[in-house]
């Protein structure tokens, strides 16, 4: 900054060289009364300002003290822009993609080892998981460095602070589908199929070879038959004999028909009653060997015994128990005469003949079975 001082008749201008718009105008009426304004003349300074000439140039003075420091200056540029703020911490992991869809269901079970297939095996199991998701993106730049500081043109601005931590990365994408679910254990054996249609007749076998004679097991058959002979013939001597001894004293064999008496005695309905109540009825003799048996029974017992013959239902008609008309028949000469007509009944005597006689009297119980 450079001062300049001018003196004049009656002002001291001051201009700031600096600031050449700031002009100072100031009064200084001490030092104009000094100054002697003539033509100017050789010689010595005079007394006054009146008469003398112009003096010699007085030596240069002085350099006159520094300026005081100027102003500080305007701002300089603005500094290019700082470099590029470091790049920003990397975001945060995305999370974890969604489980991925459900594998597919497993193979069907192998076909059974007969009839119909078994169902279809069990579901595979669940799919394995997604994939972690995609990694996240980049952070966003830092921002712009501070302006720099004033200068001729600055230096450049202090590198930029370091940005922000990005935005936390977006979730990542779904995981991947699941690997196919492992194929199921083969089903349970079907149900037996039900059976199939009959198959075509073989082709012929080839001929055998040639069978014994048989004799061998002929002869085996005989020696048992031989032997089962035997013990039947036992059997039927058993049985004859215990048969004689079932039926001493009381009872009588007549082919297949067997009388037999408990000796009890009673009217005709009690006595038809009793031996209908052991299995058979009374004694019906279809014969005279049948009414032999029992002839011999009554002599045993020396009791006349009721048969099984009557003519309740009508008069004159005898019947058996069943209703039929009698096809044999002993009676006593004289007999049937249904004596005082109250004779229904029939007793058998042991000479064996017949007399109709009433079915209140008490007579012996033969039955047959
Ligand atoms: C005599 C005969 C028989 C008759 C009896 C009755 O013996 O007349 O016919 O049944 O008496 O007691
Ligand atoms: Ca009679």
């Amino acid at each position: 900054m450079l001062l300049l001082s001018i003196l004049s008749a009656f002002t001291v201008v001051t201009i700031s060289i600096a600031n050449p718009t700031q002009v100072v105008q100031k009064s200084e009426p001490n030092i104009c009364t000094i100054v002697v304004c003539g033509p100017a003349q050789s010689g010595l300074p005079g007394r006054d300002g009146r008469d003398g000439k112009e003096g010699p140039k007085g030596e240069k003075g002085n350099p006159g003290l520094q300026g005081l420091k100027g102003s500080q200056g305007p701002p300089g540029k603005m500094g290019p822009a700082g470099p590029e703020g470091a790049k920003g911490s990397q975001g945060e992991k995305g999370s974890k993609g969604d489980v991925g869809g459900r594998g597919l269901q497993g193979v069907p079970g192998l076909k059974g080892d007969r009839g119909a297939g078994g169902p279809a095996g069990p579901k595979g199991d669940k799919g394995l998981s997604g994939e972690k998701g995609a990694k996240g993106e980049i952070g966003l730049p830092g921002t712009a460095g501070q302006q720099g500081l004033p200068g001729n043109p600055g230096s450049p601005g202090p590198k930029g602070d370091k940005g922000p931590v990005g935005e936390k990365g977006g979730k990542g994408d779904k995981g991947d589908r699941g690997l196919q679910g492992a194929t199921g254990s083969q089903g349970p054996t079907g149900r037996t199929g039900s059976s199939g249609p009959k198959g075509d007749k073989g082709s012929q076998g080839e001929k055998g070879t040639k069978g014994d004679s048989g004799l061998s097991e002929i002869n085996l058959l005989k020696t048992q038959v031989r032997t089962l002979e035997r013990k039947l013939d036992t059997l039927q001597n058993s049985f004859s004999k215990y048969k004689k001894v079932i039926m001493f004293p009381n009872g009588r064999i007549v082919g297949e028909k067997v009388f037999m008496t408990n000796g009890y005695e009673s009217n005709f309905e009690n006595l038809k009653q009793r031996c209908s109540q052991a299995g058979g009825q009374l004694a019906s003799p279809r014969n005279s060997a049948e009414n032999a048996a029992i002839q011999q029974i009554v002599a045993m017992h020396n009791k006349a015994a009721f048969l099984g013959i009557n003519d309740i239902q009508t008069e004159r008609q005898f019947q058996y128990l069943n209703g039929q008309a009698i096809t044999y028949s002993n009676w006593l000469p004289g007999e049937p005469n249904n004596d005082k007509g109250i004779e229904d009944c029939v007793e058998v005597f042991a000479h064996g003949k017949w007399n109709d006689k009433s079915c209140k009297e008490t007579r012996l119980i033969i039955c047959e079975f």
